[in-house]
C-alpha cells in the first residue's frame, strides 16, 4: 500500500500536482502494476458516470441507440479492412489461447469496434428503411501505446470509451451526420467547461479508412494541446469492406455511407487537469458526484447544531446531491477533505446560524462567503450554481483563448525564428505552450519541414475568412493550419 501523501504540490507544478490530486481526490490509482492500467476510486467513478450521462442524454436527444458489442474480435473480422489493419497493426493486443489450449482464430481486443459492428450491420440492413442506422456504446478498449502512457490521458486499456456509429443511404446524409456528431460535442464539451477547438487533420493523420477526420483538442495547463474527441466521414471504406448494401428506393441495390465518432475519459481528466487548483478539483456542479456538502461547527458548550444541521440536510437533500458531514473531526480537516473533491458548495452550520435560523454558504471556486436564511438556502444554492459555472467558463475561456495565437508568417525554419515560432518556443528554445494558427501554401513538403518542430493539428474546422501571409517556402499562403505540441 503506498502511502497517501499529505499534501498536495502547487497546480503550478501540474505533472506532479495532477497526479496527486487523482490519488487526494479518490478519483483513480494508478499505482496497478501494469502499464497504461489503473483503478477507478468510487469518488472517480462517481464523476466519470455523471460525465458521460450527459453524453447520454444528447445522444438519446439525437436519436442514437445505446448497444453493446463483445469485446473478443475474430481475426477473420479484424482483418477485413486493408487501411484499418495497417493502422491498427502495432497497437492490437491478441488472444491466443484458452486456458492451455491454443485457439484455431486468434481473437483481438477490440481497439475500437468499427470491425464487429459492420460486420453485424451488413447482416441487419437490407433495405433503405433500415437506415439511418444510429448506435453507440461506452465500454473499455485497448491499445497497446508506444509513446509514454499516462493516467487518464494515453492509457493502454481505455476505460470509458464512448464510440458512435451510423450508416446513411447517401453521402449527404452522412456528411450533415458529420455536422451533428460535431455539435453533439460541441454541446457535450460546453456543458462540462471544456474549453476548445475544431481542426480537420491532413489526410496524412486521419482515422484509419476515414474520408475526413475531425478533432476537438483543448489545452492542458502546460500549454500541450490534448485531443478529447474526434469525429470521421468513412464514406464507403467499410461499407465496401463489409459488405454493407442496402436495397434503395430507386430499386438499385447501393453501399451505405457511414460515420463513427469517439471521446474517453481524457475528458474526465481534462476537467481536473483544467479547472482543478492549489486546492485540489472544481467541478462544475452539474457534473459533481457531491454538490454541497454540510458541516456543522459544533462546541460541547452550544447544545443543537447537530440537530439544525439535520434540519438543513432535510430541506436540501431532495434538490442536490448533498452530504452531511457528522465525523468525528475538526471542521478544518473536513472542509480540507471536502475542498480536494472539488465540491461546488460548502454549508457551514455553527452556533450562530442555528440561533439566526440561517446557513453561510461557501463557494469552491472563489472561497466567498455568503450568508442566506433557511427559508431561501434551495434557490440561494442553485442560483450560486449558476455563478460558479459561469465563472469557471469565463476563467478557463479567457485562459484559453490567450493561448491561441494568429501569426503572419512561419519564417523559422531557415535559423532566423520569427513570428509563428516565437509564439511556441522561447529565446531558449524551451517551448512555452499554446497553439499558433500559421499560413502556408498547401504543399505537403512544406507541412512535413513543419512538423518536423512542432505537431500539426490540421486546418481550423470553422470556415476562415481570406488567407494573408506567407509559408516558409516564401510563396503566398492559401491556407491556414495550427500548429502544436500535443500529448
Ligand atoms: N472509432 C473512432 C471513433 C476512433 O477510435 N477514433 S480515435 O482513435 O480518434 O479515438 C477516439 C478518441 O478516444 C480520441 O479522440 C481520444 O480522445 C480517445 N483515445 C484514443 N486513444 C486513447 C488512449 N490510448 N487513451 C485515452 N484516450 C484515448
Amino acid at each position: 500500500m503506498v502511502k497517501k501523501p499529505r499534501l498536495l504540490p502547487p497546480k503550478s507544478n501540474f505533472p506532479e500536482w495532477f497526479d496527486q490530486v487523482m490519488f487526494l481526490a479518490e478519483i483513480a490509482d494508478f499505482t496497478y502494476p501494469l502499464k497504461g492500467c489503473g483503478v477507478w476510486l468510487p469518488f472517480g467513478w462517481e464523476l466519470r458516470n455523471n460525465i458521460f450521462n450527459v453524453m447520454r442524454r444528447l445522444l438519446k436527444e439525437t436519436g442514437h441507440g445505446e448497444v453493446y458489442f463483445p469485446l473478443l474480435i475474430p481475426e477473420g473480422i479484424f482483418m477485413k479492412e486493408a487501411h484499418f489493419i495497417k493502422g491498427f497493426e502495432n497497437e492490437v493486443y491478441w488472444v491466443t489461447h484458452g486456458g492451455l489450449k491454443e485457439l484455431d482464430v486468434k481473437l483481438a481486443l477490440r481497439p475500437t469496434s468499427e470491425t464487429p459492428m459492420y460486420h453485424m450491420f451488413s447482416k441487419w440492413i437490407r433495405s433503405h428503411a433500415d437506415l439511418p442506422l444510429k448506435v453507440w456504446q461506452l465500454v473499455n478498449m485497448f491499445r497497446y501505446e508506444t509513446k509514454a502512457t499516462r493516467p487518464m490521458f494515453r492509457l493502454r486499456e481505455v476505460t470509458s470509451f464512448k464510440e458512435a456509429h451510423t450508416v446513411h443511404a447517401t453521402e449527404e446524409e452522412a456528411l450533415k451526420q458529420v455536422e451533428q456528431a460535431v455539435e453533439i460535442y460541441k454541446r457535450f464539451f460546453d456543458q462540462l467547461c471544456i474549453p476548445y477547438i475544431i481542426s480537420k487533420r491532413p489526410p496524412y493523420d486521419r482515422f484509419p479508412g476515414a474520408k475526413e477526420s475531425i478533432a476537438f483538442e483543448t489545452i492542458l495547463p502546460d500549454g500541450r494541446t490534448l485531443q478529447i474527441g474526434t469525429v470521421h466521414y468513412l464514406g464507403q471504406t467499410f461499407s465496401k469492406a463489409f459488405n454493407i448494401k442496402f436495397l434503395d428506393r430507386d430499386g438499385v441495390e447501393k453501399y451505405a455511407y457511414q460515420t463513427c465518432y469517439g471521446v474517453s475519459e481524457r475528458v474526465v481528466g481534462s476537467i481536473i487537469a483544467l479547472h482543478g487548483d492549489d486546492h485540489g478539483l472544481v467541478l462544475p456542479p452539474n457534473i459533481a458526484p457531491i454538490q454541497v456538502v454540510i458541516v456543522p461547527i459544533t462546541f460541547k458548550e452550544v447544545p443543537g447544531v447537530e440537530e439544525y444541521s439535520k434540519e438543513v440536510y432535510e430541506k436540501l437533500k431532495n434538490h442536490f446531491r448533498v452530504e452531511l458531514d457528522l465525523r468525528e473531526k475538526r471542521p478544518g480537516e473536513k472542509y480540507y477533505h471536502w475542498e480536494v473533491r472539488g465540491v461546488p458548495v460548502r454549508v457551514e452550520i455553527g452556533p450562530e446560524e442555528m440561533r439566526s435560523k440561517t446557513a453561510t454558504l461557501v463557494r469552491r471556486d472563489t472561497f466567498e462567503r455568503i450568508k442566506t436564511d433557511l427559508d431561501d438556502v434551495v434557490g440561494k444554492i442553485e442560483e450560486l450554481f449558476n455563478d460558479i459555472k459561469s465563472n469557471m467558463e469565463n476563467r478557463i475561456t479567457s485562459w484559453f483563448e490567450s493561448m491561441v495565437k494568429k501569426a503572419e508568417t512561419f519564417l523559422s525554419l531557415s535559423g532566423e525564428a520569427k513570428d509563428a515560432v516565437y509564439h511556441l518556443i522561447d529565446e531558449n528554445g524551451e517551448f512555452k505552450g499554446g497553439v499558433v494558427e500559421v499560413p502556408i501554401c498547401g504543399d505537403v513538403e512544406c507541412e512535413m519541414k513543419i512538423s518536423k518542430f512542432v505537431d500539426i493539428l490540421g486546418e481550423p474546422w470553422e470556415r476562415v475568412g481570406e488567407v494573408k501571409g506567407m509559408c516558409i517556402c516564401g510563396k503566398p499562403a492559401r491556407k491556414i493550419v495550427r500548429v502544436s505540441k500535443q500529448y
